[in-house]
């Protein structure tokens, strides 16, 4: 089901002094930052479809970045965005949904209507998932935010016919990973807490995900993650 293993070499990230691509050229490209968290999402949405070949990555330095982005890509000024037919698309979770139907590959989502209504719930509860935690890292971590790696568990539990949030693989494991991701990591280094210990479900599903290589090839360096987390978090400490 999953698409064959591709492992690629990753283009450099684009700064300030760097030409823009040609634009609407007809190559459709994935404006993107190797260590954001949203752009991930969209990168392993490519992944999982098998369209290596067909999306470009133009990965940007978010910190130095090219002023043609703003100007002439994306007036956001953020990542992702999609240069596709034409036109620019943006924001993350509309991206999953986008390339899903827009591109061949294996469908990101189910037609069970259960399914489709926990979909539904766990992804209008993500941004509300991820505002719980970021909060607890200014205040008193697990003890804050304890109960929102509950809650994924609780999910989790609701299909059997897999380890995933749908059972089998689907967007909505693409909405939670990048974050899980990072949350995990700062969790266990800075506050020495183990969002897996006694959430069983969550542990399989976070074990399962880093099977999967279009995710493994999009995970972010966790030395850089925890310095630039505690840059974030607790620098007015
Ligand atoms: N809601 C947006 C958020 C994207 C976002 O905030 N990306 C960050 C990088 S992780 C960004 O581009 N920041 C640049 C800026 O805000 O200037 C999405 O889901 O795509």
């Amino acid at each position: 089901m999953a698409p064959p293993a591709v492992v690629e070499n990753l283009p450099p990230s684009l700064n300030s002094s760097a030409e823009q691509p040609p634009l609407f050229d007809g190559t459709t490209k994935l404006y993107t930052c190797y260590t954001c968290p949203f752009a991930q999402r969209a990168w392993i949405t490519r992944n999982c479809k098998g369209l290596q070949d067909k999306i470009k990555l133009v990965p940007l330095n978010l910190q130095d970045r090219p002023a043609w982005y703003k100007e002439k890509v994306y007036p956001m000024n953020k990542v992702p965005a999609l240069e596709h037919n034409g036109k620019i698309v943006g924001e993350s979770l509309d991206l999953i949904k986008y390339v899903d139907s827009n591109f061949e590959g294996p469908s990101l989502f189910p037609d069970d209507p259960e399914k489709r209504k926990l979909g539904r719930e766990l992804w209008s509860h993500v941004d509300e998932f991820m505002k719980i935690v970021y909060t607890s890292f200014k205040g008193e971590g697990p003890k804050e935010c304890g109960s929102a790696f509950d809650h994924l568990e609780s999910a989790l539990g609701k299909f059997e016919d897999g380890p995933f949030f749908l059972g089998q693989f689907s967007g909505v494991d693409i909405a939670y990973i990048p974050f899980v991701e990072r949350f995990q990591v700062y969790l266990s280094e800075v506050w020495k807490y183990d969002i897996t210990a006694g959430r069983p479900k969550l542990a399989a599903w976070i074990e399962e995900m880093n099977k999967i290589d279009a995710y493994k090839q999009t995970k972010t360096d966790p030395i850089e993650l925890v310095e630039y987390y505690k840059m974030r978090f607790t620098a007015q400490q």
